[in-house]
């Protein structure tokens, strides 16, 4: 057994339509929280703490439509503020921030005449935004990214929505002066959401630069062939981060992909069994990268996207099967990057997170 030393970092998924979901020492320290679902938010927050809300469901066991909280809480002091669409939270060590962008605002004639499309553009100004706060505050390292977009797989100028953003993310990148493959980029979820804004949420650091995870069973990400898209995805498949004297693991989101291929198409119980074969192999380059760390996929905290809710009776046999009961899983309701795959699942380790059932 390692002796693992607690982070200066919590998770806790929530439902903050009650009055008094945190301790109150937890509340002091919160950087920030992002909202699934619709339900009305009565927890008292401190003023000022972003709170993003994402129109898209949590599921509840059977896969009925509920709702749930991602709630970020540091350690030690924190100040909030906004630019424009950005929302953050910071503290000395760590950066939360949540920005939204309609894409009407960049749907413009010069916008076609330069010939980039309202999200490619929104994603871009996402992306930059981000980034020019990372500079101002000197926060030079994003921990990991998250991404939810209306419509992913819908067509839209002649391009799947998702390759748009995926022009518009590293079009940001590139102006920000960031490299967009190897071992600074960060991990990231992409995934779809109901009608809204882009979404755009992310976890930044002081100190060291995380250490990046690749899948040895897949090709990078930021190496997929064009078939994919013109532009590949810029994530990193997971990364490890030292906070204070902590290893935190973020995993991206995984699905069944091996190679740069999708398996088990049609059949989401095999789909579920390919991802955790994925997820076990970064959780072993984790542990190889970060020996001292001892992380195991029974410690990990999950969010799973299922594209069909009625399929969550299904994915949820097969992660019961292959980890403990006390696994910790939240469900959404979230369309998958690819049209072939019906479910992804994404994950964090290292930081003790309190969850909806605790209460
Ligand atoms: C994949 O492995 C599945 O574009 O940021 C997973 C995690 C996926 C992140 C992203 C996409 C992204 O390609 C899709």
């Amino acid at each position: 057994m390692i002796d693992v030393a607690p982070a200066p970092l919590k998770c806790a998924y929530l439902r903050l339509d009650r009055a008094t979901p945190l301790a109150s020492a937890s509340q002091s320290e919160l950087l920030g929280a992002m909202c699934f679902g619709a339900a009305p938010v009565t927890a008292a927050l401190p003023a000022g703490a972003p709170l993003v809300r994402v129109p898209m469901p949590a599921l509840a066991a059977a896969g009925a439509e509920d709702c749930a909280s991602e709630i970020w809480c540091g350690k030690g002091e924190v100040r909030y503020g906004t630019r424009g669409p950005l929302a953050f939270g910071y503290n000395r060590d760590l950066l939360f921030g949540a920005v939204q962008l309609h894409e009407t605002s960049f749907d413009t004639a010069a916008a076609a005449r330069a010939g980039k499309t309202p999200l490619q553009l929104a994603s871009e100004a996402a992306y930059t935004a981000v980034f020019s706060l990372l500079d101002e505050l000197a926060f030079p390292h994003v921990l990991r990214f998250w991404n939810y977009i209306a419509d992913i797989n819908a067509e839209s100028h002649g391009m799947e929505r998702y390759r748009q953003f995926n022009m518009g993310r590293q079009d940001g990148f590139l102006a920000s002066g960031r490299a967009v493959r190897g071992e600074v980029v960060p991990a990231a979820s992409a995934v779809g959401c109901d009608p809204g804004p882009l979404t755009v949420y992310f976890l930044a650091g002081r100190g060291q630069r995380p250490l990046a995870i690749e899948n040895p069973r897949q090709v990078s990400a930021y190496d997929y062939p064009s078939q994919y898209g013109p532009r590949a995805p810029t994530f990193s498949r997971a990364s490890v981060a030292r906070l204070g004297e902590a290893d935190v693991l973020f995993l991206s989101g995984t699905a069944s992909i091996v190679g740069h291929q999708s398996l088990h198409v049609g059949d989401v119980a095999a789909q579920v069994r390919e991802t955790l074969a994925n997820i076990d192999a970064m959780v072993r380059e984790a542990n190889r990268a970060a020996p001292q760390a001892g992380f195991t996929m029974e410690a990990l905290c999950y969010k799973v996207y299922v594209r069909r809710a009625s399929d969550v009776p299904v994915i949820a046999r097969e992660l019961r099967a292959a980890l403990p009961a006390s696994t910790r899983i939240l469900y959404l309701r979230a369309d998958i990057c690819r049209q072939d795959l019906l479910v992804e699942i994404e994950a964090t380790a290292g930081h003790p997170m309190q969850f909806m059932a605790d209460e």
